[in-house]
């Protein structure tokens, strides 16, 4: 199982985090999501080999979100 985490500073209430825990679970491979509004982080648990990092964090850019990565 692949752990990737990384922040979305604008991410700022429950339906922009319900938004992108759909769209991450709707990704081939992607067995958990786990977002804290608080922090800002979401860490996203997957078995997809071919799923990189970039694939994730681009998906949640498309939605109009920035991300770092730490
Ligand atoms: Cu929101």
């Amino acid at each position: 199982m692949e752990k990737v985490k990384f922040k979305v500073p604008n991410m700022e209430c429950k339906s922009c985090a319900n938004a992108i825990e759909k769209k991450l679970k709707s990704m081939a491979g992607v067995k958990a999501v786990d977002i804290d509004i608080q922090k800002k982080m979401i860490s996203i648990q997957h078995e997809n080999p071919n799923l990189c990092q970039e694939d994730l964090t681009c998906a949640v850019e498309d939605m109009g979100y920035k991300v770092q990565v730490p």
